[in-house]
């Protein structure tokens, strides 16, 4: 489906946005894209981000003010921080703002990190110390009818988790191939005071329509940014497959699925990731990504966009065309 898009930001580069709708306006929690030093590699080390900003939308999606609120979070004032601070979510519970960042200690090791703000757009004040347990990147908070916050995490290759199992980190990192089960992503229950995890996090499914977990090669497989939108409700999880280039999606009946997969929400674009979130703004849906095309394709530089998603009668989600001249 060809679908008219919006550049949200022409101004910067932006990346991987977390949207979500607090007190009736839309928040935009992107990455802080700047220019890398290092060479593009498979490790992600072209993606150094320092900082990031909040933004907002006044209104509808596609047409309203979009504002800068300025930096929201500062890699400086982290205790902990090494290196590229990646994608964050931001949950709100009363009336305070939790803001999840994935961010690399002085060993290299992704950890994940929680900053508090008492408004949605910062400046966010981090805890001294990762939360206990995390590791890998690619946070989305799920803040589920029944008042639990759940917390989805990971992503491959750079994203290290392949250097997991069970929660524990492995002697040499394990990625499977061929026909053997690809790596799920993680979901987690928050804890009350929202600093913690509450449980040990379980693995992800996507199944095929035998219950069989999606294949190592596998086009369609999980490799990172993950989202969960609720329609029907029935719990939608939405991800990007990496060295294919897609977003896709399958459906479950609970936070921790499993979820059955359904099929492709946007073809590849503009650069090597795609990476998303999926809200509701009065009765219409709309997706939110981020494409390389401003940039000349360079895939550390890239720029936020939105655009109108479908569900059919039936759910499912319509497949949107990445590129734009396509
Ligand atoms: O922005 C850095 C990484 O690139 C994200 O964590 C991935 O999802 C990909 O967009």
């Amino acid at each position: 489906m060809k679908t008219e898009k919006r550049y949200l930001f022409p101004e910067d580069y932006m990346a991987d946005p977390s949207v979500h709708v607090f007190n009736g306006r839309i928040y935009i929690y992107p990455s802080h894209d700047i220019q890398a030093e290092n060479v593009e590699n498979d490790n992600g080390d072209q993606y150094v981000m320092r900082d990031m900003h909040v933004l907002s939308i006044d209104g509808d999606p596609m047409t309203g003010l979009v504002t800068d609120h300025g930096k929201a979070l500062d890699i400086d004032d982290i205790p902990w921080a090494g290196r590229q601070l990646w994608d964050c979510d931001c949950a709100e519970k009363d009336g305070k703002y939790y803001l999840y960042f994935p961010l690399k200690d002085r060993n290299d090791i992704f950890r994940m990190g929680v900053a508090v703000s008492d408004r949605p757009e910062g400046p966010f004040i981090p805890q001294p110390d990762p939360i206990r347990g995390s590791y890998s990147i690619d946070i989305c908070v799920l803040h589920d009818d029944d008042g639990e916050y759940y917390l989805y995490f990971g992503g491959l290759w750079g994203g290290q988790i392949q250097r997991y199992r069970d929660n524990k980190a492995l002697e040499s990192a394990i990625l499977p191939e061929g026909s053997e089960p690809s790596l799920p992503s993680r979901c987690v229950r928050l804890s009350k005071d929202m600093l913690q995890f509450d449980e040990e996090p379980r693995p992800v499914q996507v199944v095929d329509e035998n219950g069989l977990p999606l294949r190592a090669d596998d086009p369609h497989r999980f490799f990172e940014a993950s989202w969960v939108h609720k329609y029907n409700g029935k719990y939608y999880f939405s991800y990007s497959t990496g060295d294919s280039h897609l977003l896709c999606y399958a459906v479950g009946d609970n936070p921790y699925g499993p979820f059955v997969y359904q099929g492709v929400i946007l073809t590849p674009v503009v650069g090597w990731t795609t990476h998303h979130s999926i809200i509701e703004w009065k009765g219409k849906w709309y997706l939110f990504h981020h494409d390389a095309a401003p940039s000349g394709g360079r895939s550390w530089l890239r720029s936020l966009k939105v655009c109108e998603l479908v569900h059919d009668a039936d759910g499912k989600i319509q497949t949107i065309e990445g590129l734009d001249n396509e």
